[in-house]
């Protein structure tokens, strides 16, 4: 018997992992919304998203989560704020590897905490050898006055590693909300 029901947006940057981590964890066919990508200055992947990807996930303890994918390109940032509205919260999927890791989260979180309350950050591509190191995100959030989000570092091909996205997402919530 389903409980509870629950919205959560997987977003950040292109190629970042948020088709990959609802493939990762959805118990049904995702619905993907993925085209042939002409953005090929942003990133060199062959696909990209376009439009909503969707996903399920059912809990332990029943509680079904619907998995909404945005498309990462800024161009489509009309869908961004669409998708939020009654969600949980949101997943911000940052690629470590893409050139300036930073201003990229500080771009995505700027524009989702104007559309939600709940946010956590999950740190991708730590594997791909790059010119940064792990200590930006400890200097990043030292640098963070207001509000402290939680950051995660995942590969967003591991269920695991997205689960425990999703149990802090939902954590917060019942912190904040008393869901
Ligand atoms: N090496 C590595 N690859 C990853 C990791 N996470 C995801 N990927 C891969 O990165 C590629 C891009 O992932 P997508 O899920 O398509 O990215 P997206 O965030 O949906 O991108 P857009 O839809 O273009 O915004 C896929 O081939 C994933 O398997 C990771 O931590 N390490
Ligand atoms: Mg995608």
């Amino acid at each position: 018997m389903i409980l509870h029901q629950y919205k959560i947006v997987f977003a950040g940057t292109m190629g970042a992992g948020k088709s990959e981590a609802i493939k990762s964890l959805s118990s049904v066919g995702v619905v993907s919304t993925e085209a042939i990508n002409t953005d090929t200055q942003s990133h060199t992947k062959m696909f990209t998203t376009v439009g909503i990807d969707y996903g399920e996930l059912i809990l332990d303890d029943g509680t079904k989560v619907g998995l909404y994918g945005t498309p990462g390109q800024e161009r489509f940032d009309f869908i961004w704020s669409e998708i939020c509205k009654g969600a949980l919260g949101t997943i911000i999927l940052i690629d470590h590897s893409t050139e300036n890791p930073i201003k990229e989260l500080d771009f995505y979180l700027n524009y989702f905490k104007t559309v939600s309350e709940n946010i956590i950050i999950g740190i991708t591509h730590l594997d791909v050898k790059t010119a940064y190191n792990t200590s930006i995100y400890r200097d990043w959030e030292k640098s963070q006055i207001d509000t402290k989000y939680p950051l995660f570092f995942i590969d967003a091909r591991e269920k695991n590693d997205v689960l425990l996205l999703i149990e802090a997402l939902i954590a917060n919530a019942e912190v904040q909300f008393s869901i």
